[in-house]
């Protein structure tokens, strides 16, 4: 079947709220510390090979990046959280307005919390998911750069990191990703479709999911 997301199309930059479309319809949020590899999944996600701008550099993102499937359907890349190279002043500000975002959007129907699997479950990551507990926010951690641990590394940590969900409420489930190895791309979009209330593309089955079943 058709990939869903190859008709995705950059939107708009927004760097107020005020700039964002319209809050009717279903969208998804990326989010995750500078460099875990964001934009990565979404071009991967979308088959495509620089929708979502990557870069070297950490830190470079200060706006939202909204990609739009259709009027109603949305995937919204935020501004990396951590290592940006900014005033005390402006990461207070860029703190706020996502906080603002993730508290009244109300066409947000989940969170995709993107985490360098070398460096999973950093303080930002463990306090979105308490806040994702807190008010039943569906969250998906996909622990990207997979390919950068053997096979049995990187499944070791994503038996750590399920466990450790489990304290985040049964909204939380996480799986590994590999932009390169294409690893977990069908098990992301099956989550991505389901949350945004669109027919799956691909095979159902997802042995690489923790702590919620795509399926269900
Ligand atoms: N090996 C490997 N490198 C990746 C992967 N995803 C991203 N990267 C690299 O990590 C860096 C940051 O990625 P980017 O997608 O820009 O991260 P963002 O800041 O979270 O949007 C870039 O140099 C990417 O090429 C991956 O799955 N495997
Ligand atoms: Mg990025």
């Amino acid at each position: 079947m058709e990939n869903p997301f190859y008709n995705l199309s950059f939107c708009l930059s927004a760097t107020a709220l005020a700039q964002l479309p319209a809050d009717r319809g279903a969208e998804v949020a990326f989010v995750g510390g500078s460099n875990a590899g964001k934009s990565s999944v979404i071009n991967t996600i979308a088959a495509r090979k620089s929708l979502a701008r990557t870069s070297k550099t950490p830190g470079r993102t200060r706006a939202i990046n909204v990609f739009v499937l259709d009027e109603a359907h949305r995937l919204m890349d935020l501004p990396g959280f951590g290592y940006a190279r900014v005033s005390q002043a402006m990461k207070q500000q860029w703190q706020q307005t996502l906080n603002r975002y993730l508290q009244c959007r109300r066409s947000l129907r989940g969170l995709v919390l993107v985490m360098d699997i070398r460096r999973p479950m950093k303080a930002f990551d463990l306090e979105l998911l308490s806040w994702c507990r807190d008010c039943a926010m569906p969250v998906h951690v996909l622990l990207a750069k997979s390919d950068k641990l053997s096979h049995g590394r990187a499944a070791a940590t994503l038996d750590k990191v399920g466990s450790s969900l489990q304290r985040f409420g049964p909204q939380a489930s996480v799986q590994l990703f590999s932009a390169p190895a294409r690893q977990g791309v069908e098990d992301a979009r099956a989550v991505l479709c389901d949350w945004l209330g669109l027919p799956r593309a691909g095979p159902k089955k997802s042995p690489g999911n923790k702590g919620r079943d795509p399926g269900a």
